[in-house]
């Protein structure tokens, strides 16, 4: 395993130098965030990337994301031009020696909130997700008002994408997303560079917008859609879990044994109701992923790629980006390390 933290560039309001001071840490997980989606990434502006890190004292082991174009995700016509540029994208990425590649296949919206700040008891703040709260947001103005949303989308942009949206079934986005893994595992394998879809977060439709890799079944029918090594998955425990908590550690088993998970993101969580959760600290007695279990379960089928701290909550009053603070990752990241060399102590 090697511990990794993300790093979201020069804007991170976290230096670089203060990621190589947490015990462990030896990787970071980062991207080039400028790019507009779809173009493809420049070889040189890649190499940059890597040699900042690198003069750091670190490695640049993870690039997370390079988002997937919405007319991939709809089939559209045109799609093989964006494919392509996706495949030069993983070309430089392989060329600058970055082995492994997080994405995912989320219509429309990445990860989704409904509240960034939730307090929980000891005073802390957490990110936190209710699916009746998020029915009464009404995104016909734009995403503006949209908890968590990095990118934003005005009305009149949203608006024909929602609705190009609801023409397509649930088989056809497995199909569109299948072919969009004929197209790109070959260049990964060209590349060596292992591709790790990271699973829908949260794992059901929002704003009626469908999700398909939404639980263990979904993983396991994505991992079949190709046999390559270079096909895999981010094991992102905080997105899983509200689809079964109870499911994890096996899913990890199965999933590291087939060498199919690439990258693992571990955060914990809470759940509060039916399609309800908060983000809670790492550690597996604070929330309903059993931690230990599953990095045991990792540990124990030869899992050895970068793995992440994923959401802090916000404490010691600290203020930054939703979910991306330093102090409560840093305690994750300490945590995942001492439970990771408890296990290679009694293997
Ligand atoms: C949230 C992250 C996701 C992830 C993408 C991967 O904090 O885990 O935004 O980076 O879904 O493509």
């Amino acid at each position: 395993m090697r511990l990794a933290f993300r790093w979201f560039g020069e804007d991170d309001p976290i230096p670089l130098g203060r990621i190589r001071q947490i015990p462990g840490v030896h990787s970071v997980v980062s991207a080039l965030y400028d790019v507009p989606v779809g173009d493809p990434w420049p070889i040189e502006r890649v190499r940059a990337l890597k040699e900042t890190i690198t003069a750091a004292g670190l490695v640049l082991d993870v690039i997370e994301s390079v988002p997937v174009h919405e007319d991939i995700k709809l089939g559209r016509p045109g799609r093989e031009r964006w494919a392509d540029r996706y495949c030069a994208s993983i070309a430089a990425i392989g060329a600058a020696g970055i082995p492994v590649l997080c994405y995912n296949f989320m219509p429309v919206f990445d990860w989704v909130r409904t509240d960034l700040h939730k307090r929980l008891p000891d005073g802390s703040t957490a990110l936190a997700y209710d699916d009746a709260q998020a029915s009464t947001i009404d995104l016909r103005a734009g995403t503006g008002d949209l908890p968590g949303w990095a990118a934003s989308y005005s009305g009149d942009e949203l608006g024909p994408l929602l609705a190009a949206y609801a023409e397509v079934d649930e088989e056809q986005l497995w199909d569109n997303l299948a072919w969009f893994i004929e197209q790109i595992v070959p260049a990964a394998e060209a590349a060596n560079v292992k591709l790790a879809i990271h699973p829908d977060d949260p794992p059901w439709s929002v704003f009626g917008l469908l999700r398909i890799l939404v639980s263990g079944d979904a993983f396991r029918r994505f991992v079949e859609l190709h046999d390559s090594p270079m096909h895999g998955v981010t094991f992102c425990t905080g997105s899983l879990a509200p689809a079964g908590a109870a499911q994890l550690p096996a899913l990890a088993a199965e999933l590291a044994k087939k060498k199919r998970i690439h990258f693992a993101h571990c955060r914990n969580v809470q759940i509060t109701g039916p399609r309800a959760f908060h983000e809670v600290a790492h550690p597996g007695d604070n929330g309903d992923v059993d931690m230990v279990s599953v990095l045991r379960a990792l540990h124990d089928n030869g899992f050895d790629g970068p793995l992440r701290p994923d959401h802090g909550r916000m404490i010691w009053d600290e203020e930054g980006r939703p979910g991306y603070g330093l102090y409560d990752r840093a305690l994750g990241a300490a945590y995942l390390n001492g439970v990771w060399q408890a296990l290679e102590a009694n293997a």
